[in-house]
């Protein structure tokens, strides 16, 4: 038995848990937190379960209509805390040059002393909950360990099913076995018998923090997806970026899927979009009724995790285990393989109630029911939208589903080798100056494109939504450090492997003049897939611009899209000399802040492109 010296919460390490290390670093946590009580998470059926009643009893979760969505669950959080916080996440390496201009920074002893003052007494009066997970199939040479101490029960629940919470973990560990410490706390002590709310957050401090020497991550005051499900951004991305670039790999924020050609051959592309910007509808394409024989597959939908082979190919396997992806927009035509998806076993986080104990969000269903209870638990009808403008559902409200349910999840998905990659793309959404696609006329050429992508703000953040700003790899709120050395990482991996994938960039999200978009989107993304694919075997058709290779409106299969003509192609392909200058100008802003340690193939390629822009 052990006890936190302090306070005497009994810790009680179960006699699987081996890691004499990882028990005092519980016993530590727990006397500077003093919950009531520890429990450590098996991961199982009957624990999840248990805990979802618990929730349910509390107020917390309520449980859906068994016949419409069997064993799922609906929360509504705090209207405070609804998405991921950038001005709140910081990176504390030693040294702030190792963080960079993008990433907030605190001097990492006195960012201790502030999360000393906020974490202690924090979970008073709530459960401390200890929970093995690995990122990646448990075993898998790709894969790495890490363990999250939480006061939210949410949160075990939700890890279980984005993670590989279980006891095996602890196995494979073993007594020193290394894995990356995540502490998160609600930041809501219950003291002297207070009731708890249905979303327990705290509203002044709110702290996502990191530690890049140590690996550790420290999270304090909200209970909001990234935010508090570690496993995730601060993990699989700030943390996992810092580990690629030591051990020589690649944590990036991008969706794997599977291409199979009518002649059976398999093409695995990984694509990079910002949050909200469509990866998961990508990622679950079906092909149009034209393109028969065809087939799409799903292995991840938001984080890959990119290792070289000995093969001399680059491999990528997905971390997470199940998806926590936008509410709105999603519906059987924009993305019928997650309506499918969700049919089961799904945490709803602030989606709309309807009076069958069923959810909605907008878009779900072009008319929406007439009665509905909001994400705030107010009652809602269409009229009353109307006349104030209220959503049903929040912008950033999420499902939570295990991959496993996917109607199109790859049946390598799981494979702890992971799958060869042989192109990457990169989109942002552009209303302009970014045409539909472009392939780099190199490796060098691509991670610029890449480098230099902008992309609209979303409600996936707080802040500002639709404003442009440069979003380096789709990655600019979870590069661990210092974005100028990460530009130089993804440069020398091009060099580590002899065969590089090809790097395309594209845009979905061109509008005409009246602000609607001109590309259809959604599967008639096939027709721009079909020619990447086909460019990385060798076989598609390309024009020279100022900017990579392009297809002409001929290189692309049109069957099947009425109305779609050479007219609105070029609408979506047109690379405007004055738009352009414009454009580097902003790419200057991003090279000029990071530029001391700027690597020189980028300052090439941006000397390149001026000269064919006159900028
Ligand atoms: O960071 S979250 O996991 O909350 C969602 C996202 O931004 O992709
Ligand atoms: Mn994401």
């Amino acid at each position: 038995m052990n006890q936190s010296a302090s306070t005497g919460t009994t810790v009680d390490a179960p006699a699987h848990v081996k890691h004499r290390a990882a028990i005092e670093w519980v016993a530590r946590v727990a006397a500077l937190t003093r919950p009531d009580r520890v429990v450590w998470c098996d991961g199982s059926t009957e624990e999840y379960d248990r805990l979802c009643a618990e929730m349910v009893g509390a107020g917390m979760l309520q449980r859906l209509n068994p016949t419409l969505r069997p064993n799922s669950y609906l929360a509504l959080s705090d209207p405070t805390d609804v998405a991921r916080m950038e001005d709140r996440t910081f990176i504390c390496s030693k040294y702030k040059e190792d963080t960079g201009p993008t990433n907030n920074w605190v001097e990492p002893a006195e960012m201790r002393t502030t999360l000393d003052g906020l974490f202690e007494g924090c979970m008073r009066g709530r459960t401390m909950y200890v929970i093995p997970f690995s990122m990646g199939p448990i075993g898998s040479p790709i894969a790495h360990i890490g363990i999250e101490l939480t006061d939210s029960p949410y949160v075990v629940v939700s890890m279980h099913v984005m993670t590989r919470v279980s006891t095996r973990v602890w196995e494979l560990l073993g007594t020193d076995g290394p894995y990356v410490p995540a502490v998160h706390s609600v930041g809501a002590p219950l003291v002297g018998g207070a009731a708890d709310v249905r979303w327990p957050c705290n509203k002044d401090h709110k702290y996502i923090v990191h530690f890049p020497e140590t690996k550790e991550i420290w999270s304090f005051g909200s209970g909001y997806g990234g935010n508090a499900l570690l496993g995730k951004k601060c993990f699989s991305l700030r943390i996992a970026s810092i580990m690629g670039k030591e051990q020589g790999w690649l944590a990036e924020h991008m969706l794997i899927l599977g291409v199979t050609s009518p002649s059976g051959e398999k093409t695995y592309v990984s694509a990079a979009f910002p949050s909200a910007c469509g990866k998961t509808n990508f990622a679950m394409l079906v092909p149009p009724p034209a393109f028969e024989g065809w087939k799409v597959t799903t292995i991840g939908e938001d984080i890959a995790w990119i290792k070289p082979n000995a093969d001399g190919r680059l491999y990528a396997i997905n971390p997470e285990n199940g998806f926590f992806g936008v509410a709105p927009g999603t519906s059987m035509k924009t993305n019928p393989n997650c309506m499918e998806t969700m049919k089961a076993n799904v945490i709803f986080t602030n989606v709309a109630l309807t009076p069958e104990g069923d959810v909605w969000w907008e878009g779900m269903t072009d008319t929406p029911p007439a009665k509905l209870t909001d994400w705030q638990g107010q009652a809602w009808t269409p009229e009353i939208a109307k006349a104030t403008g209220r959503k049903a559902a929040h912008a950033n409200s999420r499902f939570t589903v295990p991959a496993s349910q996917c109607p199109s999840i790859d049946p390598e998905w799981d494979n702890p080798k992971g799958v060869p990659i042989s192109a990457f793309l990169f989109g942002g959404r552009r209303s302009d100056t970014v045409p539909l696609v472009a392939e780099g006329f190199n490796w060098d050429a691509g991670v610029y494109m890449a480098a230099t992508m902008g992309s609209e703000t979303t409600a996936a953040a707080t802040g500002k939504v639709g404003v442009v700003r440069r979003d380096p790899m789709a990655m600019i709120p979870f590069t661990g450090y210092n974005m100028a050395d990460y530009f130089d990482h993804w440069i020398q991996m091009g060099k580590q492997v002899e065969h590089r994938p090809h790097i395309f960039c594209v845009n979905w999200f061109r509008t005409d003049e009246n602000g609607k978009f001109v590309w259809p989107g959604f599967g008639e993304n096939m027709r721009v897939l079909k020619w990447i694919v086909e460019r990385t075997q060798g076989r598609a058709n390309a024009i020279e611009t100022a900017v990579g290779w392009v297809p002409a409106f001929e290189d692309l299969m049109w069957t099947g899209l009425e109305g779609f003509d050479r007219a609105k192609f070029d609408q979506v392909t047109s690379i405007e000399p004055r738009q352009w200058k414009h454009e580097l100008s902003l790419h200057d802003e991003l090279l000029t802040m990071l530029d001391a340690r700027l690597p020189a193939a980028i300052r090439l390629r941006r000397e390149q492109l001026g000269l064919a822009f006159g900028q």
